[in-house]
C-alpha cells in the first residue's frame, strides 16, 4: 500500500490553485511522469474543483468516521473525495461479515458488566437487534486524536460501544445502568481518554424498578463517565433537566452538557414552557474526590453522586431555552453552547469557570459572548484560525463567524461577528471540520450533514436519502464543493488526518478476538493453524478447518441430525485483502474470516441431508469452487 507523500499533494494543489493554463502545464508534467494529474483538466471550473476531486488510485487525506443513526453502524468515508471506504457494524447486524452471527461478535453484543464487580458476563436482558448511533469520537492523548479507539453511543438501547482502530472492529458494547437513552458522547481530551462522557438523555426514576411510576417530579437524568481503557462505568452524576450533548475541555478539569427541559416536564408543551434552560459543568476533580470520600450511593452496582442544583460537583449556567450542541473550541479556551430554539449561541470561557466553583461566582459570569447567528443553531465547528461554523437548521445555512469579534461585540463594541452564510441543502444538523475537535484543527474542510435531500438526487421513492455536503473552508469565501447522498442517518462525523490512523493489513494470530476459540481448540488438542478435524462431545460437534485460497482444509464433514455444530475456520492466507468467508446453505450461517483470523459460528444441524458450505468473499479465480459439504445423517427412528 502506498500513500502518496504530501509533497505530491501540495504541488498538485499549488498547480491547480492557479489558472487553467497552469493546469494544462500540470497535465503535461503528468504525461512526462511528473505529478499525477489528468490531462483533461482544461476548464477553469474543473481546475477550481480539483482540490477535492481525487483521481483513480489517489488516496484521501482524511479518514471520516460517520455515524449512521438508526442504521446502527459506523461508516468510514474518505475525505475530501467522500468515497465510502468501509462499514463497521456495531449495534446492527451485518450479513456480509456475520456480525451478530459469529460467536466472537455475539459475545461482544450479548455481554454486559456485572454491576457489583464490573466483570463482563452474559447479558441477562437479551440481545437487541437495533441501535441508534449518533456520535462517533476518537480517543485523545493531550488534546488530539491518538488512533487507538472510536467510541460511539446507542440512544435506542442506552449503550456505549468501542471500536478498535487497529482492526476497525467493535470490541466492546456495554449497557449503561441507571441512565435512559445515551445521547451526547465525548471522550476526555486531556491528559488522555481516560473517561468517555455519556449523557443519559431522558429522565427516569432511580432506581427504575417500578417503585416510582407516574411521578415525573421524581425522575432524574444521569451523566456517566466510562473508563475508556476497561469500558467499565467509573461513576455517574445525577443532574437536573434532560441531558443532550456534551464535550470536554482541553485542561482535563471540566466536562460540559447541554440540558433542556429544566421544567422537568414529560409533554412537549411542558418541556418548552420556560424561557431558559442551562448548560451543566461537571468538576471532574471534585467528583473523583467525592468518589474517594464515599459521597455516593450504589445503584445497580454503580457509584452515583448527586449533582443536582446546589451540589459541589456541578454548576448550572442559564442559557436560552433548549440548547443542543456543545462544542469546545481548539483554542482550548471557549465552549460554544448552541441555542437551537434561540437564534444565539452562548460562549463560555473555561478560564472563568474556576471562580464558579471556588468563589461561587454568578454562573453567567463565565459567559463571554452570545452572538445572534440565525434560526436554529445546532452545532458548531472550528477552523483553528479563530473562526467558527454553526449549522442553522431552520435557515438551511452554515454561518461562519469570528470568535474574537463575538467577544468584542459582547463587550459592547459595534462589530458584526458574522463573516459569511452559505446555503446548504437542506436543514443541517451536525457539522464537522478537519481535525476540528482537536488542538490540531487545520481549517481545510467542513462537512455539513443535512437532514433532507429533497430534490438533490434521482427520486428514490417516499424514503429519500440525506445529503452531506463538503465545504472548502481553506479560503474566503467558503464554498460547497460536493454533495453525497447517505442512508439513515448520519448525525455526526469526525475527520481524522490519515497520519493518526494506522490499521493493520492482516490480523495478528494472537488477537484476543478469538481467545475462546483458541482455548477450546487447545482443550481439544487441535492446532487452529493446521487442522481438518471433527471433534464429537456428546451431541456437540466441533468442526475445525483452515482456509487457503481456493480451498477449505475440510471438503466434507458428517454430523447427526440435532447436533449442535460449531465450525471454526482459520484463514491461513497472509496476504493483504485476502478475506475468505464461510456460508452454510439454508442455515442462516455466514461469516467473514480475514487474513490470519479465526472465526466461529454455532448452529443446530436440524435438517438431514446434504448441505453445501461455500466461501462468500471473493478470493481467487477458483472462489466459486471454494466449498464443501456438510452431511447430516437422519436421526435414528
Ligand atoms: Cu444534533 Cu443526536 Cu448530535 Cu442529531 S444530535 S443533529
Ligand atoms: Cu475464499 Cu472466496
Amino acid at each position: 500500500m502506498t500513500i502518496k507523500d504530501d509533497n505530491t499533494t501540495l504541488s498538485r494543489r499549488a498547480l491547480l490553485g492557479g489558472t487553467a493554463k497552469t493546469a494544462i502545464v500540470a497535465g503535461a508534467a503528468a504525461a512526462s511522469g511528473g505529478a499525477t494529474i489528468a490531462v483533461t483538466q482544461s476548464s477553469p471550473a474543473l481546475a477550481a474543483e480539483a482540490d477535492h476531486v481525487l483521481h483513480p488510485g489517489e488516496l484521501d487525506e482524511y479518514y471520516g468516521f460517520w455515524s449512521s443513526g438508526q442504521a446502527g453502524e459506523v461508516r468510514m468515508i474518505g475525505v475530501p473525495s467522500m468515497r465510502e471506504i468501509m462499514r463497521i457494524p456495531v449495534f446492527n447486524r451485518c450479513s456480509a461479515t456475520g456480525w451478530g452471527l459469529t460467536n466472537e461478535s455475539k459475545k461482544i453484543l450479548t455481554q454486559d458488566l456485572l454491576p457489583e464487580t464490573q466483570e463482563f458476563v452474559a447479558k441477562q436482558g437479551g440481545d437487541y437487534f437495533n441501535g441508534d448511533l449518533h456520535h462517533p469520537h476518537m480517543s485523545f492523548t493531550e488534546g488530539t486524536y491518538d488512533g487507538r479507539y472510536l467510541f460511539v453511543n446507542d440512544k435506542a438501547n442506552t449503550r456505549v460501544a468501542r471500536i478498535r482502530c487497529d482492526v476497525m472492529k467493535c470490541d466492546k458494547v456495554i449497557e449503561i445502568p441507571n441512565a435512559s437513552d445515551i445521547h451526547g458522547l465525548r471522550p476526555q481530551k486531556y491528559p488522555r481518554t481516560g473517561y468517555v462522557f455519556a449523557n443519559g438523555e431522558h429522565r427516569i426514576p432511580l432506581p427504575n424498578d417500578g417503585s416510582v411510576l407516574d411521578e415525573p417530579e421524581k425522575y432524574v437524568a444521569i451523566f456517566t463517565a466510562i473508563d475508556g481503557d476497561t469500558m467499565e462505568v467509573a461513576w455517574q452524576v445525577i443532574v437536573d433537566g434532560n441531558l443532550d450533548n456534551c464535550d470536554a475541555d482541553y485542561q482535563g478539569k471540566y466536562a460540559f452538557s447541554t440540558c433542556y427541559n429544566s421544567e422537568g416536564g414529560v409533554t412537549l408543551a411542558e418541556m418548552t414552557s420556560s424561557e431558559q434552560d442551562w448548560a451543566v459543568i461537571f468538576n471532574i476533580q471534585r467528583i473523583e474526590e467525592g468518589v474517594k470520600a464515599g459521597d455516593y450511593k450504589l445503584y445497580n452496582g454503580v457509584k452515583v453522586l448527586d449533582g443536582r442544583k446546589g451540589s459541589k460537583y456541578t454548576r448550572y449556567v442559564p442559557v436560552s431555552n433548549s440548547p443542543h450542541g456543545c462544542n469546545t473550541a481548539p483554542d482550548g479556551k471557549h465552549v460554544v453552547i448552541n441555542g437551537k430554539l434561540s437564534p444565539t449561541v452562548t460562549v463560555l470561557d473555561v478560564n472563568l469557570i474556576d471562580d464558579l466553583f471556588e468563589k461561587d461566582a454568578d454562573p453567567r459570569s463565565c459567559v463571554v459572548a452570545e452572538p445572534q447567528l440565525g434560526l436554529g443553531p445546532l452545532h458548531t465547528a472550528f477552523d483553528g484560525r479563530g473562526n467558527c461554523y454553526t449549522t442553522l437548521f431552520l435557515d438551511s445555512q452554515m454561518c461562519k463567524w469570528n470568535m474574537e469579534k463575538a467577544l468584542e461585540q459582547y463587550q459592547g463594541k459595534d462589530v458584526d461577528p458574522i463573516i459569511q452564510k452559505v446555503d446548504v441543502q437542506y436543514q443541517p444538523g451536525h457539522n464537522h471540520t478537519s481535525m476540528g475537535e482537536t488542538n490540531e484543527a487545520d481549517g481545510k474542510w467542513l462537512i455539513s450533514l443535512n437532514k433532507f435531500s429533497k430534490d438533490r438526487y434521482l427520486n428514490a421513492g417516499p424514503l429519500k436519502p440525506e445529503n452531506e455536503q463538503l465545504i472548502d473552508i481553506s479560503s474566503d469565501p467558503i464554498k460547497v464543493v460536493h454533495d453525497s447522498p447517505t442512508f439513515a442517518e448520519p448525525h455526526d462525523c469526525i475527520l481524522v488526518h490519515r497520519s493518526k490512523v494506522n490499521p493493520k493489513n492482516i490480523w495478528d494470530r494472537n488477537d484476543p478476538t478469538w481467545a475462546d476459540a483458541a482455548a477450546q481448540a487447545k482443550a481439544d488438542g487441535i492446532d487452529l493453524e493446521d487442522c481438518a478435524d471433527v471433534v464429537r462431545d456428546g451431541n456437540k460437534v466441533r468442526v475445525y478447518m483452515t482456509s487457503i485460497a481456493p480451498s477449505f482444509s475440510l471438503e466434507q464433514f458428517t454430523v447427526k441430525q440435532g447436533d449442535e455444530v460449531t465450525v471454526y475456520v482459520t484463514n491461513m492466507d497472509d496476504i493483504d485483502d485476502l478475506t475468505h468467508g464461510f456460508t452454510l446453505g439454508n442455515h442462516g450461517v455466514a461469516m467473514e474470516v480475514g487474513p490470519q483470523a479465526t472465526a466461529s459460528v454455532t448452529f443446530t444441524a436440524d435438517r438431514p441431508g446434504v448441505h453445501w458450505f461455500y466461501c462468500q468473499w471473493f478470493c481467487h479465480a477458483l472462489h466459486m469452487e471454494m466449498r464443501g459439504r456438510m452431511i447430516v445423517e437422519p436421526r435414528a427412528t
